[in-house]
């Protein structure tokens, strides 16, 4: 049984099973999904990440498949009266053809942009890297794994040669003795997660955990910080200050697989712990225990999150964790090193396969001239008709609509009027465009301004890959057939790119262009939507890459729990634990970096004194169009609210339950107060997954990490009022 597929055997007697994984987070628990006479079922099933473990967002992802609001027929925007009438298929398809080659014979081909997610399958982030730079031949194309992965994908990449998000198996985390955790919290985040910290801490391990507040995961530690937003890299530095103070340091390990470890060591010099302390208030006695449980201890693994990365030093950030555990000779040590904890579905296979505004598959970069000698080929098409490098995603959404910026943008798999920063203004930027396409199985926030609402599959009725937050190659595999009228999203591409080529040329097409088939031929996908077609393209496409998936087949797959890339060859090992003898730089050793903690872009003033810090809670997920349709979920988180310590609400004479207004330079949210002593009294937290007047990303600052384009989602200036009743 290669597809894990169990075909009923007569009308009502078994009931069609599939094995595949849950459609949202990182860690792709394995669930098996039942079709039922009036509903599908899902089961919890083993996989070793999860154990047979489900969060509350997994039990429930299969009510959406048949939820009243699907969207099941185009949309289009109706010229005179402005509002989205059902159409037919061709219909959306023209008006799409039409102004796309109207946007780019104006304006030239990069006046088209496209916008992805880390939710696709490896299949599809493929397919629309390769529709952006064959089909549309535009630079401009990027993803909300911007938002998520992209400072801990630099300093990966800038330390290590290579980022893949855990460069060791889940498991190893029950195993480690001290385990720190860094603006994480996997308790509501990843909560079958939390069976490997039960197993660590029952095994005598230590769990430490970073963060502003006092979470659910905190609440599982042995000892939290608890630091001002923004100030991680500051500790980082004062506990790798301590550890040279007290001898901790690997020199064997530096020496002989490192570089750098010098100027570290002098910036470090000037972390005297009283100083981290002032900044950062955490007391300097946690600072010393918790370089102690690091530097003294024998598995040893440091994670970071989104806490720690989502900030304009982000990059600098993990970073000086990194320095920290290469100080101690953790990378590549068996059951020790440093980690990201990985956030969508895809967010690793998302980042791979050239959905990324400098990248092409296999984690290529698109200025390397033999990586893109290398893909040309397998497209089919000359290496200098490629473009080059287009803008990270907030430049990218910041930009469209304006006279230098592209006039037309494709959305798959994102809702950036919900979460993007600064969201008022990029909902004002979006409502510019002439064109604006969103392919999705709901109506998003961002779908209601699109002039075109493409309805696509779901999660349960597609085949495909996904790369969990291990770098572990999964198989998502479909349950059913699409709903009549919905297609998926391999089939819009092949279908867009089919009906581009077929209709003549914009006037800044070379000659080359129509020559091009989507899929080169011969690789058994006649039509391109195909995803097994897709994948095949991809293993070669990804082949000699630093993401090599060249070895990974879906039987492979099927026959395994998953590949472990980099696997080049089909008859080769795979990869689950990498750095054993050497890093993936030119001499095989890790580089370190010397940073400087440097403070928020945003910091608080007369008019704006308390620090604003955003995030997730369990029952919702991202911009929530597909978790607020549920309602067991909508049970357990029906309302936007504002975290806010009772010493402040005292101060400001602010109740629970009322509603207050939380106001920065750009914009303002509403939503109740929620009272509470876990959070810092000079802080307020909101969660980001409603829009409306509730929407946290109307107040966040839109600075970016110059290295990553990461916004600075985890820190402003705000000011707290309570809202009068008329
Ligand atoms: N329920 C649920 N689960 C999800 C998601 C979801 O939307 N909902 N999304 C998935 C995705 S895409 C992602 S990226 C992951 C994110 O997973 P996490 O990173 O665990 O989630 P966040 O809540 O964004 O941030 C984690 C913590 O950072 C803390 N924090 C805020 N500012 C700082 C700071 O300056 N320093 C430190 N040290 N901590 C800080 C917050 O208080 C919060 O508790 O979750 C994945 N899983
Ligand atoms: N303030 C604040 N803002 C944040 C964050 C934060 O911590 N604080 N976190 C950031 C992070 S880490 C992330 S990852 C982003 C996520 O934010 P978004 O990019 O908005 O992510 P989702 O809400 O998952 O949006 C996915 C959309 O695509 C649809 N969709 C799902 N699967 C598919 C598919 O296969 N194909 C197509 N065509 N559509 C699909 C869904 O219905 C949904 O409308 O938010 C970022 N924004
Ligand atoms: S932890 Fe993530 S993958 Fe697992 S059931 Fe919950 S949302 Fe799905
Ligand atoms: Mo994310």
């Amino acid at each position: 049984m290669t597809d894990g597929a169990h075909a009923a055997t007569g009308p009502g007697r078994t009931p069609r099973e599939v094995a595949t994984h849950c459609p949202y987070c990182a860690l792709q628990c394995g669930m098996t999904l039942r079709e039922e006479p009036d509903r599908v079922a899902v089961l919890p099933r083993q996989f070793p990440t999860n154990r047979g473990g489900l969060c509350q967002k997994g039990w429930t992802a299969a009510e959406l498949l048949d939820h009243p609001e699907r969207l099941t027929t185009p949309l289009l925007r109706d010229p005179a009266g402005g509002e989205l009438r059902p159409a037919s298929w061709d219909a959306a398809l023209d008006r799409i053809v039409a102004g796309l080659r109207a946007v780019q014979s104006g304006h030239g081909r990069d006046a088209v942009a496209v916008f992805g997610g880390g939710g696709l399958t490896n299949e599809k982030a493929y397919a629309l890297g390769k529709f952006a730079r064959v089909t549309l031949r535009t630079r401009h194309i990027d993803y909300n794994g911007r938002f998520c992965m992209s400072s801990a994908a630099a300093a990966g990449t800038r330390a290590f040669g290579i980022d893949r998000g855990l460069p060791f198996p889940l498991a190893d985390l029950g195993r480690a003795d001290t385990l720190l955790l860094v603006g994480a919290n996997p308790a509501e985040t990843m909560p079958p997660l939390v069976r490997w910290l039960t197993e660590q801490r029952e095994r005598g391990g230590r769990l430490i955990v970073v963060d502003p507040r006092v979470t659910a995961t905190a609440r599982l530690a042995d000892l939290h910080l608890q630091p001002l937003p923004g100030t991680d890299l500051a500790v980082a530095n004062a506990l790798l200050h301590i550890a040279l103070t007290e001898g901790w340091i690997d020199r064997e390990y530096v020496a002989a697989r490192t570089t750098g470890f010098e100027a570290v060591r002098r910036t470090v010099a000037g972390w005297w712990p009283a100083r981290a302390e002032a900044l950062s208030g955490v007391p300097m006695a946690d600072l010393e225990a918790t370089a102690r449980a690091l530097g003294t201890a024998e598995r040893v693994i440091i994670l970071t999150a989104r806490g720690a990365e989502q900030h304009a030093k982000g990059v600098d950030t993990v970073t000086a964790f990194v320095n920290l555990a290469l100080a101690l000779g953790l990378p590549g040590r068996p059951g020790s090193g440093y980690g990201c904890l990985t956030g969508q579905g895809n967010g690793q296979g998302g980042r791979e396969h050239g959905q990324k505004a400098d990248q092409l598959p296999g984690y290529r970069r698109i200025d390397d001239p033999s990586a893109r000698e290398h893909v040309a080929e397998v497209w089919g098409v000359p290496a200098e008709d490629l473009p080059g490098p287009g803008v990270p995603a907030y430049e990218l959404l910041d930009s469209l609509g304006t006279p230098a910026g592209p006039k037309a943008l494709l959305v798959f798999g994102s809702n950036p009027v919900v979460s993007a920063p600064r969201a008022a203004r990029i909902e004002r930027r979006l409502r510019d465009l002439d064109l604006l396409v969103v392919a999705d199985f709901l109506l998003s926030e961002t779908a209601a301004l699109a002039d075109v609402v493409l309805p696509t599959a779901q999660w349960a009725e597609e085949d495909g890959t996904m790369t969990n937050l291990e770098g572990r190659v999964l198989r998502r595999r479909a349950l059913r057939t699409p709903p009549p009228g919905v297609r998926t999203d391999l089939e819009i591409l092949a279908d867009l790119t089919a009906r581009l080529q077929v209709q003549g040329r914009a006037p800044s097409y070379t000659e080359s262009d129509n020559k091009v088939p989507f899929l080169a031929p011969g690789r058994g996908d006649a039509d391109g939507a195909d995803p097994r077609g897709v994948f095949a393209e991809l293993r070669r496409a990804s082949a000699g890459g630093t993401a090599d998936y060249a070895g990974v087949s879906w039987e492979r797959i099927d026959a395994h729990d998953g590949v472990f890339w980099p696997c080049p060859t089909e008859d080769g090992p795979d990869t689950p634990r990498l750095f054993a003898d050497r890093f993936a730089t030119p001499d095989g050793r890790a580089r370190f970096h010397a940073v400087e903690h440097r403070p928020a872009a945003e910091e608080v003033c007369a008019e704006y004194p308390l620090h604003f810090t955003t995030g997730r809670v369990l029952a919702q997920y991202q911009s929530g169009t597909q978790t607020r349709r549920v309602a067991a979920l909508r049970r357990a988180a029906p309302d936007a609210f504002v975290e806010l310590h009772p010493d402040l609400a005292g101060r400001l004479g602010i109740d629970d339950g009322e509603q207050v207004r939380v106001v920065s330079r750009r914009g303002e949210l509403r939503a109740p107060a929620r009272l509470s002593t876990a959070i810092r009294p000079d802080t307020v937290f909101a969660p980001f997954h409603w829009g409306g007047a509730a929407r946290a990303n109307s107040v966040t600052n839109d600075a970016v990490d110059p290295v990553s384009g990461m916004p600075e989602f985890k820190i402003c200036a705000v000011r707290l009022e309570r809202v009068e009743r008329p």
